[in-house]
């Protein structure tokens, strides 16, 4: 059986370099390979109405700074280096808009726990993500479940950090949802209320109520989250950050996800309980966000941090049969299969 690879573009950003992407490569005692010592974001390029441009940038970058430093690690990059060499690396790659995936992890050269002076080392790659990836769960919404899985739990690890080894929370939740046949898990925080998507946070309307969970659910503070809030705000919604019970879900007018590989997801069923078609609320929310992440709402214009015209063509693309099915929400690059 052919393995299946990640379609290549160019270069990838290393220490300060950019570097061919094939070259991009870690040692296998690399401790965050071992321990899940690193930290990352998710972030995104859009071709927008003033060409492409980088959704909350600062926002991302001051985040993985943050998660950063609650797992002892210095990055040895400003944000405003980090956000540079970001827009470089699109115009390199001739992308106009794509997912940005930073990663700030201890790299080779000391095993162990404490491992507080090893080298922190620091990558940035890019990857196209065709906006029909996941469209038909935008549109019609998805089928959540429940996770059996509890979010982590503040007792033992930092909820508030983007950190990869905590990612295998999301994993075990995602995977159930998935081989059960739904498309995202619903995870509980470890009191039970409602905390957020594996990869997404969430959004309950009722009776023209808008609620969120806070983050002492053990939520991560979402950027999509908060932008959703604000744009939510801005439409005259009543805006609520409370805790939420399983129940409501099931009752709920509408249930929405927002993160920034799902962008703004309607959910249309929790478990056994049918919540009908995307309500309006969803429904003016989605527009407007999208409005703002294509530089279309004047308002927010400064949540874009424009990237400039690519300075290499554009990456050839991926033949019908080469491309994968891919699962809703899912940040997924093109998948080929090996030659
Ligand atoms: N909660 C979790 C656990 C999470 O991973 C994300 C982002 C969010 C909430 C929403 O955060 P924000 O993107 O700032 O609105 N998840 C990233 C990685 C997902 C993945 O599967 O990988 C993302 O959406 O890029």
């Amino acid at each position: 059986m052919a393995a299946s690879g990640i379609e290549e573009l160019e270069w990838i950003w290393m220490n300060g370099e950019f570097v061919p992407w094939q070259d991009a490569k870690v040692h296998v005692l690399s401790h965050a390979l071992h321990y899940g010592t690193g930290v990352f974001e998710g972030i995104r390029c859009y071709d927008g109405d003033q060409g492409p441009a980088v959704f909350r940038h600062r926002e991302h970058l001051e985040r993985l700074e943050r998660s950063a430093e609650l797992y002892y690690m210095k990055i040895p990059y400003s944000v405003d280096e980090l956000a540079e060499s970001t827009r470089e690396l699109i115009r390199r790659n001739g992308l106009r808009s794509c997912y940005i995936r930073p990663l700030v992890f201890r790299g080779y050269g000391e095993m162990g726990l404490y491992a507080s002076h090893s080298e922190v080392d620091v990558t940035i790659a890019v990857w196209p993500w065709g906006a029909y990836l996941g469209e038909e769960g935008k549109k019609v919404g998805i089928k959540a479940k429940v996770s059996s899985w509890r979010r982590i739990s503040p007792l033992s690890l930092i909820p508030q950090a983007k950190a990869s080894g905590q990612y295998l929370n999301s994993i075990l939740a995602k995977t159930e949802a998935a081989d059960s046949g739904y498309d995202e898990a619903i995870l509980l925080d470890e009191r039970g209320m409602v905390c957020e998507g594996s990869g997404e946070n969430i959004f309950v309307v009722r009776d023209g109520e808008v609620a969120t969970p806070p983050s002492v659910a053990s939520i991560l503070d979402g950027i999509s989250r908060r932008s959703i809030m604000k744009i939510a705000k801005d439409l005259g919604y009543e805006v609520v950050v409370r805790d939420i019970a399983r129940g409501e879900l099931y009752q709920a007018d509408e249930v929405f996800l927002t993160g920034t590989a799902a962008e703004m997801v309607p959910v249309r069923s929790v478990d056994q309980h049918d919540l009908g078609e995307p309500g309006e609320i969803t429904r003016s929310l989605q527009e407007r966000f999208e409005d703002a992440l294509y530089g279309r709402a004047p308002e927010y214009g400064s949540w874009l941090d424009p990237v400039g015209e690519p300075t290499a063509p554009a990456p050839p693309e991926p033949r019908p049969d080469q491309v994968q099915a891919e699962e809703i929400g899912e940040p997924k690059p093109r998948i080929v299969e090996s030659q």
